[in-house]
Parts: structure tokens; sequence; C-alpha cells
């Protein structure tokens, strides 16, 4: 059925004017919003965020890069929502991803690279938990575009 996952807009989307631009194609694909807010997150939310990447040598500057500025988190669902926003999303490193992906067309940077986007089942959930944990914070509701985006027949059941 429809599944949840969670993207982050990250400081240099925000910084570079991005966000309707990086949103409007979520949306445009078909994606329905269940949570949206801009927050400066603390750096322990982050870090426990990218705790999987603890060891990585990376891992000082992501947090850094993280909390340095405004983040727009978003929950995002669909079906299949996860892999379809890892593949709007393009390859980790900008440079290398494909035209037409988010990270494609509007990015140059591997650290910098504008989206976060989880990568399972159990990760999504682990971090819609920490980013929207607070009861109320995502919304249940159905678009009137549903059976268009979908037929429903077969592909919602
Ligand atoms: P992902 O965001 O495509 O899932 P991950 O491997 O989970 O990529 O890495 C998390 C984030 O850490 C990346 O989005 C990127 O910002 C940063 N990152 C990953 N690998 C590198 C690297 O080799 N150099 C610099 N930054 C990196
Ligand atoms: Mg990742």
């Amino acid at each position: 059925m429809l599944e949840r996952t969670l993207v982050l807009l990250k400081p240099d989307c925000v910084q570079r004017g991005l966000v309707g631009e990086v949103l409007r194609r979520f949306e445009a694909k078909g994606l329905q919003i269940a949570g949206l807010k801009m927050r400066q997150f603390p750096r322990a939310t982050l870090e426990k965020h990218y705790e999987v990447h603890k060891e990585r040598p990376f891992y000082g500057n992501l947090v850094k890069f993280m909390a340095s500025g405004p983040v727009v988190a978003i929950a995002l669902e669909g079906k299949d929502a996860i892999e379809v926003v890892r593949n709007l999303m393009g390859k980790t490193n900008s440079r290398q991803a494909a035209p037409g992906t988010i990270r494609g067309d509007l990015g140059m940077s591997f650290s910098n690279n504008l989206v976060h986007g989880s990568d399972g089942p159990e990760s999504a959930a682990k971090e819609l938990a920490l980013f929207f944990g607070e009861p109320g914070e995502l919304v249940n509701w159905t678009p009137v575009t549903q059976p268009w985006v979908y037929s429903v027949e077969e592909e919602l059941r």
C-alpha cells in the first residue's frame, strides 16, 4: 500500500532558493505531502539522523553542514515512496547524478547535494520518528487527485 519516507531539503537547497523547485518536483510526480516544517535543527538531532555514518571520514563535516542553516523536513507518501524519492534525487555525488534528477539538474557537489531521502523502510520509520515524532505532525488525508494519479483498482490494493 502507501509508504512514507523522510526528505530533508539541506541548507544548500534552502540558501540557494531551491525549496520550491525541489518540492515542486516531488508534488508533480504525484507524491503527497504528509508533513512539512522548516527548522535549524539541533546538532544532536542531525548526529542521530546520520549516526550510521559515524565512523566515516565525512561525518563531522556532514553534521556541521546540516546544522549550518535552516533545513526543510518533509514527509512524503505514495506507493513505493522510498524508491521513487531516491530515483528522483539521483546519485549521491551530484556531478555524477543523471540529468533529470534533482542532484543531476541542480547541483555540482558530493556533500552539498541538496536533498536527503530515506534509503529503506527501517530508516524511513526511524527518521520519520526523529523529525515528525510529535503527535499530529503527520497528517492523514486523501488528495482528491488520488484516483487520477493511480489506477486505484489495480495499484492501491
Ligand atoms: P545519500 O544521501 O545519497 O543517501 P549517503 O551515503 O547516505 O548518501 O551519505 C549521506 C550524505 O553524506 C550524502 O548525501 C552527502 O551529503 C554526504 N556524503 C556521503 N559520502 C560523501 C563523500 O564521500 N564525501 C563528501 N560527502 C559525502
Ligand atoms: Mg543515505
